[in-house]
């Protein structure tokens, strides 16, 4: 059977389970099972829509790299010489072999070695022994990617036609990130977490804080009411909701006085690429993400002299979210692996001059999101298991998962508009 005549059915099949998906509701078990569904994300999710990847503070000086890997792609993201930030696709163009092993580091050149072709950090080809007198390196670089960096934030699209939607986002949120100054920011320290989970629960656990109350150490500082609608914030958690106002009050008028943008903006809908940023206070001395909320790093990031203010999360569609605090930053990348497996990718930043052992300690500095990403790592194993029995049915979130559905949404809107576009063809 010609895989023209596989691909169909499987759209067949990938339609009806669209058809099947109720609004509100989580997912048909296959988007979280089916190797074809995997398969299908990777094409019409990771291989069409703006992908972050890294931050510019992973990759400091000429030649610094880090190789990112989702399905079976694999980047390398990298400072050339001329300390511009290059995302190459990981192939040598000989005969394809990947030319770094997963990881990060730093390079002169890029050797492949197979049979020792060389590139710049740019990715031109520079040498290739024994080639004929007419071969044309020029015509051998290796292949680049596109990609914007938002304050210093880098996302990736493989298409060859990349959408804008970035564009207007990216104008939208730069200037909430500009005073933190993550070019000026280096890795404190890097987690790659494995979840035993399809990616989608992966997101979604991260958009609903409804499972917070299992976060004790994040449950320190994190306002648990977060992304509770104003109306839907239930009973028991009023006297903590005033409390959160009244922090959320004084931080306002700080970030009014400083010339931090302030106001909490969610475009959530399906024509772009779908973000939230919002500046919240945090709870305890409202500083950092500790077991008191005090700072975490003495030396502040970018030219703060305040560590009061609170965390600046953002989080893009389909794969990113982060928090960025005056001691520090934190940034998340979701990276499917197979159906089951996910890799979450978890970075520390601190201000280029703090010293660690004087100005931190990495074991203090990771201490809650460690404990909080093992346990929703947790969950999402849970997660997974249930979804494979054949028992499940989709169940109904409640007001506060409203962001869950909208990932969803985005998700099965994303796959309609790519499997329109695939039968049109
Ligand atoms: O990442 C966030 O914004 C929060 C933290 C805990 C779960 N998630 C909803
Ligand atoms: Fe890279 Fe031959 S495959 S040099
Ligand atoms: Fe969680």
């Amino acid at each position: 059977m010609p895989a023209t005549v596989v691909r169909h059915q499987d759209n067949v099949t990938t339609r009806r389970l669209i058809a099947e998906r109720k609004p509100g509701h989580s997912l048909p078990a296959p988007f979280y099972t089916s190797d074809e569904i995997f398969d299908l994300d990777l094409d019409a999710i990771f291989g069409k829509h703006w992908i972050f990847v890294a931050s510019e503070a992973e990759i400091r000086e000429p030649g610094d790299y880090v190789t990112v890997e989702f399905g079976k792609t694999s980047l390398l993201v990298i400072r050339d010489d001329d300390e511009n930030v290059q995302v190459l696709h990981n192939v040598c163009r000989h005969r394809g072999a990947r030319i770094l092993t997963p990881g990060s580091g730093s390079v002169g050149n890029l050797v492949c070695g197979y049979h020792q072709w060389t590139y710049k950090p740019d990715g031109t080809l520079i040498w290739a022994a024994s080639a004929a007198d007419d071969f044309d390196t020029s015509c051998h670089n290796l292949r680049k990617v596109a990609f914007r960096s938002i304050a210093g934030l880098i996302y990736v699209n493989l298409s060859d036609e990349p959408n804008d939607d970035i564009d207007e986002v990216a104008s939208i949120v730069a200037p909430y990130f500009e005073q933190h100054q993550l070019k000026r920011a280096k890795v404190a320290k890097q987690i790659d977490l494995i979840e035993l989970g399809n990616w989608k629960l992966t997101m979604e656990n991260n958009r609903e804080c409804y499972h917070c109350d299992m976060h004790p150490e994040l449950g320190c500082t994190y306002f648990i009411t977060w992304g509770y609608p104003e109306d839907a914030i239930p009973p028991h958690l009023q006297e903590t909701h005033e409390r959160y106002l009244s922090a959320e009050a004084e931080l306002e008028h700080k970030c009014v006085e400083r010339g931090l943008p302030f106001a909490g903006i969610e475009q959530l809908d399906t024509r772009t690429m779908g973000f939230r940023v919002q500046r919240e206070a945090l709870d305890g001395e409202g500083e950092s993400y500790s077991m008191t909320g005090a700072k975490l790093v003495n030396k502040l990031l970018g030219d703060f002299d305040d560590a009061k203010l609170g965390r600046l999360s953002m989080h893009t569609q389909p794969n990113f979210w982060c928090h960025f605090m005056a001691d520090h930053a934190i940034t998340f990348a979701v990276l499917p692996i197979a159906p089951g497996r996910t890799l979450v990718r978890t970075t520390w930043l601190v201000h280029e001059d703090a010293v660690e052992g004087i100005d931190y300690n990495v074991d203090d500095l990771t201490y809650v999101w460690r404990e909080t990403n093992a346990q929703d790592a947790a969950f999402v194993e849970l997660a997974q298991r249930g979804v494979t029995d054949p028992a499940y049915i989709p169940g109904p979130y409640v007001p506060s998962e409203y962001q869950v559905d909208a990932f969803c949404n985005w998700y099965i809107d994303k796959l309609t508009v790519h499997l329109d576009a695939e039968g049109a063809e």
